[in-house]
């Protein structure tokens, strides 16, 4: 791996070419109007070209609020994920009681806009509604899982093309045993809360690909995590439990060279798992790259660039997903901590504050391009 001095520079160096034979991306620093990015222009229509799905993850409020954010991700993708809206937390505001509004909402955008839907997620340690604590006990947690998933799949049944069942069930560092990690579900369900969960949730919807979602598994220090997740997915192959897709979260740094062969080797046991990959939360943070807008962006793109090419080299990878379209509205600024040490926000994401596409979006529309079209 290369360190991050010499990483920062080889991207630098890059820039610094890539300025001269850009087709794109430098409008919002040089005042020439963008490049056409709408229609054949769009991530959506390269990746319908190359047989991939394009999207991001969507913010309610700013669907609902903002017309031009709603165009933009119109005009962009082919599959929206809603980023928190159907999450238990959000959507349970009672026991047993649902309020689906905002999610609906976004599957009516999406059916107007021709897009796939991704859920996320089913079950998972965060976001657990503020109620859970009380009423959920060891006596009667298996059954409320099970009718959570049911609940919820079947509002949506036959319109999702995959699910996030469980969400970020492994971590080492919590010592227990096959790298599980300690959550309320595994305390109080037990050992096989995630088989329980993923048969129950092809029984609720049958059409939707279960997948199984995690971060932390890109770069190859990671590899702890990476193992466990494959052996998790491996065994449940092996013992019929369902499963189709795994998620890679993907949640980079800009001052780190990007996962490289180790991740790749990962994403090729998986097709011989006869499982489907998704990027499913592409952000690239410039919180350690110091400079100027224009080489914050440089290297964020490179980043991109290279992630991208990699993954989308590889058959099984079918849809790229990054977590929000726009800088405006990114978790990673949202943060109190991890600040940048200049105080400005980060701008992880294809579009920047402005909606105007950065670097990072011609990283990626380009990197769609080196897909084989037999892929899809
Ligand atoms: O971006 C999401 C943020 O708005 C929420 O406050 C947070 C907790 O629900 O979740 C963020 O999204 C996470 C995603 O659901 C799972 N992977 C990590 C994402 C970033 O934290």
């Amino acid at each position: 791996m290369q360190n991050r001095r010499e990483f920062l520079r080889t991207a630098g160096l890059t820039a610094g070419a890539a300025l001269v034979s850009q087709r794109s991306g430098w409008a919002q620093t040089t005042n020439e109007p963008p490049k056409s990015v709408s229609g054949p222009a769009s991530l959506r229509a390269h990746g319908k070209a190359h047989g991939l799905l394009v999207g991001c993850a969507v913010n309610a409020a700013a669907l609902a609020g903002n017309p031009a954010y709603g165009a933009l991700i119109a005009e962009q993708c082919s599959i929206v994920v809603p980023e928190n809206a159907m999450k238990w937390g959000p959507i349970s505001p009672a026991p047993g009681k649902y309020d689906f509004h905002e999610a609906d909402a976004l599957m009516d955008f999406a059916q107007k806009n021709g897009q796939k839907v991704r859920g996320h997620n089913l079950i998972w340690h965060e976001e657990l509604p503020k109620w859970f604590p009380g009423p959920i006990t060891k006596a009667n947690a298996r059954q409320a899982m099970i009718d959570h998933i049911q609940t919820e799949m079947q509002h949506f049944a036959g319109r999702i093309q995959s699910w996030d069942v469980v969400n970020e069930g492994i971590d080492p560092k919590d010592g227990l045993p096959h790298g599980l990690r300690k959550t309320p579900w595994l305390e109080l369900v037990g050992d096989d809360y995630i088989d329980l969960a993923y048969k129950t949730a092809r029984r609720a919807d049958p059409k939707a690909l279960l997948t199984y979602n995690d971060y932390d598994i890109e770069y190859p220090d990671q590899e702890k995590k990476r193992d466990a997740v494959l052996a998790m997915v491996r065994r449940m192959k092996a013992s019929g439990v369902p499963i189709d897709a795994v998620g890679v979260q993907s949640h980079l740094k800009a001052d780190l060279a990007p996962p490289g062969k180790e991740l790749q080797s990962f994403v090729r046991e998986m097709a011989k798992l006869n499982l489907q990959v998704f990027v499913t939360e592409l952000d690239v943070a410039d919180r350690k790259v110091p400079g100027t807008v224009l080489e914050r962006d440089a290297v964020v793109a490179k980043v991109y660039r290279d992630y991208l090419t990699m993954m989308l080299a590889e058959p099984n990878v079918k849809a790229v997903l990054t977590w929000g379209i726009t800088d405006r509205y990114t978790w990673l600024n949202g943060q109190k901590e991890d600040k940048r040490a200049d105080g400005k926000p980060l701008r992880p994401l294809p579009f920047d504050g402005n909606l105007q596409p950065t670097a990072a979006f011609y990283a990626e529309r380009d990197a769609i391009d080196t897909r084989r079209a037999d892929f899809a």
